[in-house]
Parts: C-alpha cells; sequence; structure tokens
C-alpha cells in the first residue's frame, strides 16, 4: 500500500456533487484517509472562468501510479468531462500530488505535480490536512510563502 495525495477542482454544474461523486468513484480503489474542507477558489491560468470548489484527499492505494492515473482519468471520463482549453473550465479534474516519495518524470506523469507548489488551490488544502508533510525533502511549512496572492476561502 502506498501513501497518496490527490488534488480535486471542479467549476461547472453542481460542484459539491460533483467532488462527492468523484470521492465515491476514487473509494473504489482508494481508502480515503482524510478529506480536507472544501475551498472556493480564484481560478488560476484563464481568468475568464467561473471560481472553482477544491479540495485535497490523502488515500492509500496498491495502484501502481501508472495505474493509479488510469483510475483518475477513467473516472474524469466517466463523469463526461470534455478537454477545451487549458487551465479552462471542468466538471472535474483529479491530479495525483505525491505518490508516496517517488519522483517520476515520464510524459503523461509527473510526481510530485509540478505545478503544485505554487497553487493555493492545492496548498492550502494539503497544509490544512498533513501539516508536517515533507515534500522533495522540504518541509511543507517552508513552501507555504509562495503564491500569488490568488483569493481563496474555505467553506
Ligand atoms: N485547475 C487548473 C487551472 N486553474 N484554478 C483553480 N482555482 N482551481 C483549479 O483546480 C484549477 C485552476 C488546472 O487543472
Ligand atoms: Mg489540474
Ligand atoms: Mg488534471
Amino acid at each position: 500500500m502506498s501513501k497518496i495525495y490527490l488534488s480535486l477542482g471542479t467549476n461547472i454544474g453542481d460542484k459539491d456533487k460533483n467532488l462527492e461523486q468523484a470521492v465515491q468513484f476514487l473509494s473504489e480503489k482508494v481508502i480515503i484517509l482524510k478529506k480536507s474542507s472544501l475551498y472556493e477558489t480564484e481560478p488560476v491560468g484563464f481568468n475568464n472562468q467561473p471560481w472553482f470548489l477544491n479540495m485535497v484527499i490523502k488515500g492509500e492505494t496498491d495502484l501502481s501510479p501508472g495505474d493509479l492515473l488510469c483510475f483518475t482519468q477513467s473516472i474524469e471520463r466517466s463523469m463526461k468531462r470534455i478537454k477545451t482549453i487549458v487551465n479552462g473550465p471542468r466538471i472535474i479534474d483529479i491530479d495525483i500530488l505525491l505518490y508516496g516519495n517517488e519522483k517520476i518524470e515520464t510524459e503523461n506523469l509527473q510526481i510530485p505535480h509540478p505545478r503544485m507548489r505554487n497553487r493555493a488551490f492545492v496548498m492550502v488544502p494539503l497544509y490544512e490536512i498533513s501539516p508536517d508533510l515533507i515534500i522533495s525533502c522540504k518541509n511543507i511549512k517552508d513552501i507555504m510563502e509562495n503564491f500569488r496572492g490568488e483569493k481563496i476561502m474555505k467553506r
């Protein structure tokens, strides 16, 4: 079993229901250990779209990193996610943040997630559930200062 952290985000339709449904799907192959609060977050990367609802999950799984990616993508597909513009609106996005202490650099999978450190919508909920986490040999507390000031509100 490996400890994993996932980031979930949605900004289309019934956002609460989308997150709830995604967690339900995830629980088929991931033991959910912790769930962060829900956060209303300002869009990052492409501004002209609705605010997101974001959360982070800590879990445990037998799936390999590659199989976990296939699994999260299959959930995105079954929830009818349509790929449009980069960073654009989506019914659900499930990103693998961390997989144990593994470092993975393949074309379709990078772990730790390469953009997690400067995204408040990831780091704030992550810090909420794991304030002592070490990410690539760095304490999460020391990474928490690098945000660009995007708005984020805990529900
Ligand atoms: N996801 C993105 C791009 N921008 N902004 C917020 N607030 N929340 C997200 O989940 C998000 C984003 C790409 O996956
Ligand atoms: Mg994403
Ligand atoms: Mg994604």
